[in-house]
């Protein structure tokens, strides 16, 4: 039985360095727990970054998944199957929306509405062709392919990967000046943004934007494109973050939770007008609307409604804050979130990288991950019991105060 360091050395001399993760080799997950290859059982604080709210391995998805895939796996969409019709509409009742577009990966999902919105701004707004503007806010993240590369503002994900996508426009995050000097321009299509930038550290804009946001794209007839893959699906004490201010953006991106970390399931739900601009032929993948990926997708989504998720992680989530409120260390600049999406942002002069931090919460028992050196995200499947919850904040507590 190979131990860790044989585990981390093997995948050093055969795989790409694209990733320089924990020294921690997982082989098992159940709901919020995690085990290691020595055994270790972990409390888990990232959920593969939102992927795994309804917990490691739900037996209902496991369910779900071993079920269809006795029968059918994949037939692409040269024919019919008899698991996306329903599918869709139970996602289309679900959120609200007329139509919907089943891709795999996030990215996926988040390219196939900047293509919508192109579409929608050639045939329906009458932008010339060539001449559609998207605008993305700072500190955005959504993929790393070279479309959403070129969007990015920083430079690790964006550095010699030019030439870049044109009809990007930039405007500072949580700013609506700055989006409606861009969105009054006559070639402007749309407007992709995180309710709550995940990767940027969990920024959480002010009370408000997000229904100014919708305003402006109503007034200037801009497409509002709500990146919700790591926000949505329950994550933030709500079915989505746009709920919180109760706004329905014009497309909808979901990915992440949408399979409950099984395999890749995206999807983008929009209107008759938008999702129709799109003919037979001009986008699909292979994988998109798989059988299995619709089996699996429904019962991960019956479960953050029968489970009632979004409320847990409203719960949850206010017990989390509150317990963090003991860091009173002069070291500890902010502790922000919503739900269960929450982050602690340290002094960045401090000596202790976040990195350190999570080695040494590791040692206790609790994985997490900094983002930007400095910050550390901390997001539990949402399924945690309370008293795991507060037993992480135990952890997270004890190693800040090894660190003063
Ligand atoms: C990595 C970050 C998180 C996302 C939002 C779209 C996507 C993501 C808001 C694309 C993906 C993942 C990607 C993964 C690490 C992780 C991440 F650190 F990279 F930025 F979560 F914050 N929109 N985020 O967060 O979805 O194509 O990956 O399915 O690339 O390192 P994907």
């Amino acid at each position: 039985m190979k131990k860790t360091n044989e585990f981390i050395e093997l995948e050093n001399q055969v795989g790409a360095h694209n990733y320089h993760p924990l020294p921690v080799v997982l082989s098992r997950g159940e709901g919020a727990y995690l085990w290691d290859v020595e055994g270790k059982r972990y409390l888990d604080f990232l959920s593969a970054y939102s992927a795994v709210n309804q917990g490691h391995c739900h037996p209902k998805i496991i369910k779900a998944l071993t079920e269809q895939a006795q029968h059918l796996t994949l037939t692409s969409r040269a024919f019919y199957n008899d698991q996306l019709g329903p599918y869709e509409k139970f996602v289309t009742d679900y959120f609200g929306y007329d139509r919907m577009l089943p891709m795999n990966t996030g990215v996926e999902a988040g390219e196939t509405a900047l293509k919508l919105c192109r579409k929608w701004g050639y045939q329906k707004k009458g932008i010339p062709e060539n001449k559609a503007k998207i605008i993305f806010a700072q500190g955005n993240f959504w993929g790393r392919t070279i479309a959403a590369v070129s969007s990015s503002t920083d430079p690790v994900t964006y550095k010699e990967f030019g030439p870049y996508t044109p009809g990007f426009e930039i405007i500072p995050y949580n700013d609506l000046k700055a989006l409606e000097k861009e969105a009054q321009d006559p070639h402007t299509a749309g407007f992709m943004v995180e309710p709550i930038q995940g990767e940027a550290g969990v920024i959480v804009p002010n009370e408000g934007y997000l229904k100014g946001v919708r305003e402006l794209c109503n007034k200037y007839k801009v497409i509002f494109m709500a990146d919700e893959i790591q926000t949505g699906l329950g994550r933030t004490g709500r079915l989505l973050a746009c709920d919180h201010e109760k706004i329905k953006p014009d497309l909808l991106i979901l990915g992440k939770a949408l399979s409950g970390g099984v395999f890749p399931v995206s999807a983008v739900l929009g209107s008759h007008e938008i999702l129709l601009c799109l003919k037979p032929g001009e986008h699909g993948s292979t994988f998109g609307g798989n059988p299995l990926a619709c089996a699996v997708a429904r019962a991960a989504l019956e479960i953050i409604r029968d489970e009632k998720l979004p409320q847990k992680a409203e719960e949850l989530g206010a017990v989390f804050r509150e317990q963090l409120k003991q860091l009173n260390m002069p070291w500890v600049k902010q502790i922000r979130g919503k739900g269960l999406l929450n982050a602690i942002e340290i002094d960045s002069n401090y000596q202790s990288t976040a990195r350190s931090i999570c080695l040494k919460m590791a040692e206790k028992g609790l994985l997490a991950k900094p983002t930007h050196g400095h910050i550390i995200r901390f997001a539990p499947p949402l399924v945690i019991s309370k008293e795991d919850l507060l037993n992480g904040c135990q952890i997270i507590i004890e190693t800040f105060q090894e660190f003063v």
